[in-house]
């Protein structure tokens, strides 16, 4: 028996197990997949110049399956461990993310595929959440928490197992691959049975919803899986006839001919019923649903003026008052491809046209590559953002906090503990879309 499945199939079966599990625990989330492939469909019916342009970036095929997901776990080891079995699905550390300032106790990092193929096949991501236990202010409550999660394993036996054979293996046959995905979903199973007490849930709650959450249940149950989509404005505006109500504003840029990063809406979490130890019975909001748009990844120069922008617009209260300020203060924000490339505000994938593959010879590395556009030789198609942004995330969190706003006076970021937890330091995301535009211009002879 060959143990040679390879990471991208084993990452497909797991965001496709996950995808189900989610349905069938959030029936919601079903709802949000159908209105957003029927809106999906009907953009590209709509719009043959879109269709092209992504079929052309090979990203039609991964439009259907894409999704992200998020999870938060309780301690170093937790992360460590989930670090090795992500290694085997092609999913590694990219970016942290400071959320403390947003007066969420957590930091985080997104695990997902790095490389062209990997990410045109399945660009499967999971934004994970470690607590920040040193930002529960009560010295007691605090050391509750780290007892009871030292107590608990959120891996089975025989995920463990599977985990040490495929790093003396390295690999998976087909039927090892099909088990460990089983046993890794049952990490992020949904637990309707606390592991403590109403009174213990009661006080780790006052301290942070978010640390009742990531404290007192058996794993780290997934809490959202998102769906990409080609138009986030209509999907929220048709969330109401689908029986979902969204957020008030959507996060992230303005409405764009050309799309930048990512705009995000989500849906409120749902109380769930759960029962305490003791089998008194109570609520969890935890879970809830999210959209996004994706456009292009910016270089740290875009990404400074839309930082600065973002900052400059503030938040809105009404979505379409907000939408339409945003469009007002990005006007300073180029939308126009060229003008993108030429200010090197984005991330660009080239590539010759047929006619360019005839004057290959006469193509040098350092040739303009704008002057190469304009004679017809060679295309340029920006490199779609594969990551988070913090602002978002904050918003995204705080809207499922209720009135919850709390900020730490500690929250500085603490990016050298975080590395220590994980094992590694996260990769840069500017340095993975510059390598991939560095090997597109390779490929083309201008590197
Ligand atoms: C993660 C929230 C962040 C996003 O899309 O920015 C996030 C969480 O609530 O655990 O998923
Ligand atoms: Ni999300």
């Amino acid at each position: 028996m060959k143990n040679n499945v390879v990471a991208d199939d084993i990452r497909e079966l797991f965001s496709q197990a996950m995808s189900q599990m989610y349905q069938q625990e959030v029936p919601q989330y079903g709802t949000l997949l159908e209105l957003v492939a029927d809106v999906n469909l009907s953009v590209l019916e709509k719009s043959p110049k879109l269709h092209e342009q992504l079929a052309n970036a090979g990203e039609l095929a991964r439009l259907n399956v894409e999704r992200h997901g998020a999870i938060r776990v309780g301690t170093a080891q937790e992360l460590a461990t989930l670090r090795r079995i992500f290694a085997i699905m092609g999913m590694h550390p990219v970016g942290y993310y400071d959320l403390s300032q947003a007066g969420v106790p957590v930091h985080s990092t997104a695990f997902r595929p790095i490389d062209d193929a990997a990410l045109a096949r399945n660009p499967f991501r999971l934004f994970t959440s470690l607590l920040r236990p040193e930002l529960i202010e009560d010295t007691l409550l605090r050391q509750q928490a780290l007892d009871i999660l030292a107590q608990r394993d959120i891996f089975t036996a025989r995920c463990r197992e599977l985990l040490a054979l495929h790093e003396q293996q390295q690999g998976f046959s087909a039927q090892q691959a099909q088990e460990f995905v089983n046993e890794v979903l049952e990490t992020f199973r949904w637990h309707s049975h606390a592991t403590v007490d109403a009174a213990t849930y009661g006080a780790l709650h006052q301290a942070h919803r978010l640390v009742a959450d990531v404290v007192c249940f058996r794993g780290c149950h997934i809490n959202h899986l998102t769906p990409r989509t080609l138009d986030i404005d209509r999907v929220q505006a048709m969330m109401p006839q689908y029986g979902i109500t969204p957020k008030a504003v959507i996060e992230g840029p303005p409405r764009r001919e050309h799309p930048v990063l990512l705009r995000q809406t989500s849906f409120r979490a749902l109380e769930e019923q759960i029962v305490f130890s003791g089998d008194s019975p109570g609520t969890h909001t935890a879970r809830f649903g999210e959209i996004e748009q994706r456009g292009m990844a910016l270089t740290p120069k875009g990404r400074a003026l839309y930082d600065r922008l973002l900052f400059e617009a503030g938040s809105g209260e009404d979505n379409l008052t907000h939408q339409l300020h945003l469009q007002d203060v990005f006007q300073s924000f180029p939308d126009d491809e060229c003008e993108i490339m030429r200010q090197q505000l984005g991330y660009f994938r080239y590539r010759l046209t047929p006619v360019g593959e005839g004057h290959r010879h006469a193509i040098r590395p350092g040739d303009d590559a704008w002057h190469l556009i304009e004679r017809g030789w060679l295309e340029a198609h920006p490199i779609t953002y594969e990551d988070f942004l913090p602002v978002s995330a904050a918003g995204i969190f705080q809207s499922n906090l209720g009135d919850q706003t709390k900020t730490f006076s500690a929250g500085h970021a603490s990016r050298e503990s975080f590395i220590a937890a994980l094992g590694c330091p996260p990769l840069d995301e500017f340095a993975l879309y510059q390598e991939a535009e560095n090997r597109s211009k390779r490929r083309c002879g201008l590197l």
